[in-house]
């Protein structure tokens, strides 16, 4: 017997990847309903901020965008705005159909779940089911971890976590499959190895670095 292949092949138990940026985008819409606010209150934001909201919570994103404004807003001008970037963005949301999920994406997932593999979402979004059913993957994981079960966000790894415990694992059973920075932080603080696409191949605590989705099936210990 192969040993050495043996363990390889134990490797990975689960993968648990994030939304935005991995299985789809979203950036767009989020971007353009910050930009909508932000002009509102005329307050200076462009695409090179909004990388910067990558992973990052709704209230975290609108602080950073808020730090360009000289006014001082209460916390419940803060919830008003972020509802109404919401608002602006869910209807943006429904624009969305099974055509915004690749053949790439779907037919890796597909080729990670007949391996054995079980497959979660951890996602710092509240709308990750919404944006889950209009792509059609509304009842594909095994899992979900998402903005409404966490009360930290990433870098935090909270939703990491909960998402290998929902699957029943332990995190080094587990792989991360991230685009940003603070996905690829809230994993290495986790305990998980991390996968990074787009800008988080290149940070220094990917462990596999991805030009493509479809690479995660090239990964040591995947099958
Ligand atoms: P929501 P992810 C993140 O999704 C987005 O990347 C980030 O830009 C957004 O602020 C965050 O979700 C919260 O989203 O306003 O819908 O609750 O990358 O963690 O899947
Ligand atoms: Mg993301």
């Amino acid at each position: 017997m192969d040993f050495g292949k043996e363990r390889k092949a134990m490797r990975y138990k689960g993968i648990i990847f994030d939304l935005d940026g991995v299985i789809c985008f979203t950036d767009k819409y989020h971007y353009l309903a910050w930009k909508a606010l932000a002009d509102e209150i005329g307050v200076y934001f462009d695409e090179k901020i909004n990388n910067n909201l990558r992973g990052v919570s709704r209230m975290a994103s609108l602080d950073i965008i808020l730090k360009n404004s000289d006014k001082e807003y209460t916390q419940q001008e803060k919830e008003e705005m972020a509802e109404k970037k919401n608002q602006a963005y869910r209807v943006m949301l429904e624009q969305m159909t099974p055509a915004d999920l690749s053949d790439e994406v779907k037919e890796t997932l597909d080729a990670l779940r007949a391996a054995g593999l079980k497959l979660a979402i951890g996602s710092s979004s509240k709308n990750a089911k919404l944006i889950l059913n209009r792509i059609g993957l509304g009842d594909y994981f095994d899992a979900i971890s998402d903005g409404t079960n966490i009360t930290h966000s990433k870098p935090d790894p909270e939703v990491f976590l909960k998402a290998a415990e929902f699957l029943g694992m332990d995190p080094s059973d587990c792989l991360v499959v991230e685009d940003a920075d603070a996905g690829i932080k809230a994993a290495v603080a986790g305990g998980f190895d991390g996968a990074g696409i787009g800008e988080a191949a290149a940070n220094k605590d990917t462990r596999w670095r991805l030009q493509t989705f479809s690479d995660l099936t090239k990964i040591d210990g995947i099958f």
